[in-house]
């Protein structure tokens, strides 16, 4: 079984988790083809991006379970190398579609969720902004702290504290700029020359396709329907 510690991304608040290559090229492909091959119907169209969800809609009094896909199912059963949501299996996949010059704002994933959000990224790099939320100030936003540069086939796992006292949000650029940004899995990427490149300031990278991203939860509360015969 793989050492999860050696992914560890230090000089964080707990825990985060950063593995390159997760997946194949190959396995890479299948994924897309499976995201693409839906009926159209499955897509929810936002303003900034489009998404599909998964396993069921998660409420407060109990999320009806919908089986996965077998293809999702497939992605849950490699996480188990990890087991991220303990003994349980993965239930609830978004698979969120970006654009270059799309992202996402900054936002907690709320309290439906098992306290681990596991997340695969598809097609394109992208960087991934954490704050603080600003409860003292209406007028000020959220306190940038750090982020994550997340490469194409790699998979990180968001824990406890980070799950639950910082947002996440992805910046609405076709390019990400470094200047600013302070990338604390510098030294666990799989793309040296990227690792080498971010001590430069200069250093710039187009988001040069479309990004998949397949956010994997466990959802604990979940009702069956019972069918009258
Ligand atoms: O695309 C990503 O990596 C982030 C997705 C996300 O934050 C979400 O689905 O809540």
């Amino acid at each position: 079984m793989e050492c999860l510690e050696n992914h560890r991304v230090n000089n964080v608040p707990s825990t985060i988790y950063y593995i390159p290559d997760f997946i194949t090229q190959e396995n890479e492909r299948y994924l897309e083809s499976q995201v693409y091959g839906v009926a159209k119907t499955k897509w929810t169209n936002l303003s900034q991006r489009r998404l599909q969800n998964w396993g069921g809609h998660p409420h407060p009094k109990g999320m009806i379970l919908e089986a996965l896909p077998l293809w999702l199912k497939e992605c849950s059963d490699m996480l188990q190398t990890f087991k991220p949501f303990g003994p349980n299996q993965a239930n609830h996949v978004l698979v969120n579609e970006y654009k270059p010059g799309q992202g996402i704002m900054p936002h907690t994933d709320g309290p439906l969720y098992f306290p681990t959000v596991a997340t695969i990224s598809l097609g394109c790099q992208t960087v991934l902004d954490f704050y603080k939320p600003n409860n003292t100030s209406q007028t000020c936003g959220n306190q940038y702290q750090f982020s994550l540069l997340l490469e194409r086939r790699s998979l990180i796992l968001l824990r406890e504290n980070m799950y639950t006292d910082f947002l996440h949000g992805i910046d609405d650029n076709t390019t990400d700029f470094f200047e600013n940004k302070c990338i604390k899995n510098k030294h666990l990427l799989g793309n040296a020359a990227w690792s080498e490149s971010l001590n430069d300031p200069t250093f710039a990278l187009p988001r040069t396709s479309t990004r998949v991203s397949l956010t994997i939860r466990f959802v604990p509360k979940t009702l069956k329907l019972k069918w009258k015969t």
